[in-house]
């Protein structure tokens, strides 16, 4: 039986985000955010899910961090919500919500697990929103100081900070695509507003330095892989332009100091232009520690005159599939990770999300997922092999701990180790939580 083996040093992890697990939308002097404004306009999310409840885990955490602590997790990614902190984004601070994020911090350290920090998963205060959102510079500056009180308030406890979590979400699905909140339909608008997000990414690195912060400080992309139908030069530059939005769009400006001409260009001619003040790129280029890389799938694509943004038809030609409909595709982890390191060289990458929606429930008291302990261990092994390719791996969080609010679509889509039934709140240990222990225990993994 082949061994997979995983360095020492290599940290586990599971991640989740605020508005999906947190709940206690209205206690303790909360601010509204943009996802609470979206999730309760009717039609933008599946069955009305919102998160005002979720998991609870604002009040449930004690009981979460004991999971966290028997699963053997070495560290633990959890987002922080800007409108619990500054209500109205800016100007007074809720002290309240500070004194629940010290709480919680301090309760993982006891345990021995080290805190990774989103400053930003996708929970704009709408008190910001209303007065233009990440379409406003003001924005950026508004972020750079939220960011720079936790980095006050924090140092010394969190010791690896992420700025943005997925910009492509935050800009393209959401002012484009318009699926998630704020639910605009405008290219040129998320792709200002693409530009606005690396803008506070770099101000908020600024001022992690200025204070002589102790720890790292990076940002999380979410990647694809497009792999091209044949090796006709328009399927490839489809396929390029398609990962481009992912990876070149975001990576360039922090690791170059520049956006790749040739989305430049294709934006250009889909009449979108971007607008850059002197010392923009100078901001969002400044050394990072490291790169948080979020990867769910792939798929294999074609040269389609007009097809989507980017002449791009994706082709389904029978891969497996999740319960969300996504392409179980682990090779594409294998090439995207070595695509990275080949383009923007031997970056420390922690992989911040990765992981498997299906949505098996409870039978007698267990949760058989068996597909996602195999979606698991395949990436993995892509894991294993880019490392042994060269690929500095730093640390492997799964997505997620808990099954949680999954955005637009609700509570109906399950990515979790731990089953949660929403009605009474109750968590059930997943088969894939029991094998994701054993793993980590045993630092290898068994292929059949
Ligand atoms: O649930 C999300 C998470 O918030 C961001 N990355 C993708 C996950 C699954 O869709």
């Amino acid at each position: 039986m082949p061994i997979i083996q995983f360095p020492h040093e290599m940290k586990w992890g599971a991640a989740t985000a605020a508005y999906q697990i947190e709940g206690a939308a209205h206690e303790d002097g909360r601010g509204q955010s943009i996802w609470d404004t979206f999730s309760h306009t009717p039609g933008h999310v599946k069955n009305g899910d919102n998160g005002d409840v979720a998991c609870d885990s604002y009040h449930r955490y004690e009981e979460d961090i004991e999971m966290m602590k028997d699963l053997g997790i070495e560290m633990y990614r959890f987002s922080v919500s800007w409108p619990r902190i500054f209500p109205d984004g800016t100007g007074e601070i809720n002290e309240e919500g500070l004194q629940f994020y010290h709480r919680f911090v301090d309760a993982l350290l006891a345990q021995g697990i080290e805190p990774m920090c989103t400053l930003y998963h996708w929970d704009l205060p709408q008190a910001l929103q209303d007065k233009g959102g990440w379409a406003s510079r003001e924005t950026t500056d508004a972020f750079a100081d939220y960011a720079e009180l936790m980095f006050q308030e924090f140092n010394g406890k969190i010791k690896h900070w992420i700025t943005i979590n997925e910009p492509w979400c935050v800009s393209f699905l959401s002012n484009f695509i318009g699926v998630h909140a704020p639910g605009n339909q405008d290219l040129q608008l998320a792709t200002t507003i693409s530009h606005h997000l690396l803008l506070a990414h770099g101000k908020a690195v600024t001022r992690f330095r200025e204070l002589e912060s102790t720890g790292e400080i990076g940002y999380a992309p979410n990647l694809e892989w497009n792999e091209p139908f044949s090796d006709k030069q328009e399927d490839i530059d489809a396929c390029n332009r398609g990962m481009g939005w992912f990876i070149e769009w975001f990576f360039d400006p922090v690791f170059k100091g520049s956006y790749p001409e040739f989305m430049l260009n294709w934006f250009e001619k889909k009449g979108v232009s971007l607008t850059l003040e002197e010392g923009d790129l100078k901001l969002i280029s400044q050394p990072i520690d490291f790169i948080g890389i979020n990867y769910y799938t792939g798929s294999v694509g074609r040269y389609k005159e007009n097809e989507e943004l980017f002449d791009l038809e994706k082709i389904d030609i029978g891969y497996n599939k999740t319960d969300i409909g996504w392409n179980v595709y682990p090779e594409g982890f294998y090439k995207v990770l070595c695509k990275v390191k080949d383009q923007y060289g031997d970056i420390p990458i922690y992989i911040t999300e990765n992981g498997a929606c299906y949505n098996d429930g409870v039978e007698y008291g267990e949760v058989h997922d068996q597909r996602r302990i195999e979606y698991l261990k395949q990436h993995l092994t892509s894991l294993s092999r880019s490392m042994e390719a060269g690929v500095n791996i730093k640390g492997y969080l799964t997505w997620s701990l808990l099954d949680n609010f999954e955005w637009a679509e609700g509570y109906e889509k399950r990515f979790g180790l731990v089953h949660v039934n929403f009605r009474t709140l109750e968590r059930t240990k997943k088969d894939s939580y029991y094998w994701y222990k054993q793993t980590i225990a045993n630092g290898w993994l068994e292929m059949k």
